[in-house]
């Protein structure tokens, strides 16, 4: 019941703020991108998890608008860092199946884009597997994503109830593989698994990315099967604005 009250309130308050977690590319150990992680604070809560309130923000209807704040946030931050950098980096945002089917999405992410004046091939929404519930209707909204210039992944690949169709079906340009894949990675079995995914990427002309690196060897394993982008406390954890502005700066 507090969380419902608290949250009621948290937009108008100001009280949510984004984190970002690096991604690097696993061949030459450069960063090509952030991903933007909510966070709240709440002056009686204090802090809460986004695995926490997330689900209780869709429950309540609230989850459009926060992740409206959350886009804004770190499109325009990524556009920013930008300006200074002297690769481009991109920035990707968690996007809720919930948000993805409100008819004022897309229109939602084009307007932000447009004010922002960021190009929108820097902009990833990170959508999870759940999204091959609703088949028929979310692939057009991802087509329609698509013509905008964003791009589309899917987030946490292998832990929900999708089959590998989701992955032809869908224009998306990304797969997540979910880190309990690579926590397995020592098994062999588990190692031809991705191997397998990684594969079936290459044909279908997407790019992946490893959730939850930990170690060297997990990172060292990855590059060698082929994955070309890697995201896990090995590298970075989640850090906020200003320590990723720091980090930035040593990288360029
Ligand atoms: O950052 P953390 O590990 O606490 O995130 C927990 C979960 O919350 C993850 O599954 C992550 O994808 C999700 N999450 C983090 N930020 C956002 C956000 O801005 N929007 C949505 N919909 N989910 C988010
Ligand atoms: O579901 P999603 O992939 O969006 O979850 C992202 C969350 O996973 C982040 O909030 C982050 O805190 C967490 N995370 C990122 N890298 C690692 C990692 O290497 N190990 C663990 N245990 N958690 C991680
Ligand atoms: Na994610």
């Amino acid at each position: 019941m507090k969380i419902e009250k608290e949250l009621r309130h948290a937009l108008a308050n100001d009280e949510f703020d984004v984190h970002y977690q690096p991604k690097f590319c696993l061949k030459d150990d450069s960063l090509v991108g952030v991903e933007a992680l909510v966070r709240w604070e709440n002056e009686h809560l204090g802090k809460v998890g986004p695995g926490e309130f997330i689900p209780i923000a869709e429950q309540m209807g609230l989850i459009y608008e926060i992740g409206e704040c959350v886009f804004r946030q770190a499109v325009g931050q990524c556009l920013n860092w930008n300006q200074w950098l002297d690769e481009p980096i991109s920035v990707s945002v968690n996007v809720s199946v919930l948000q993805l089917e409100d008819r004022r999405f897309v229109g939602m992410i084009e307007d932000a884009i447009q004010q922002i004046g960021i190009p929108p091939e820097l902009v990833e929404l990170e959508i999870t597997e759940s999204v091959a519930q609703n088949l028929d209707e979310n692939r057009i909204t991802l087509s329609q994503l698509k013509q905008i210039g964003v791009k589309c992944s899917i987030d946490d690949f292998g832990t929900g109830y999708s089959s590998l169709n989701v992955l032809e079906q869908l224009p998306i340009d990304t797969l997540k593989i979910d880190k309990s894949f690579i926590d397995r990675l020592n098994h062999r079995i588990s190692q031809s698994v991705i191997e397998t995914i990684i594969h079936l990427c290459t044909v279908l002309n997407l790019e992946i990315v490893a959730e939850g690196i930990e170690s060297k060897n997990q990172a060292d394993v990855l590059r060698e099967i082929g994955c070309n982008i890697g995201q896990g406390y090995y590298f970075s954890k989640p850090l906020n604005q200003r320590d990723m502005s720091q980090l930035l700066r040593n990288y360029s």
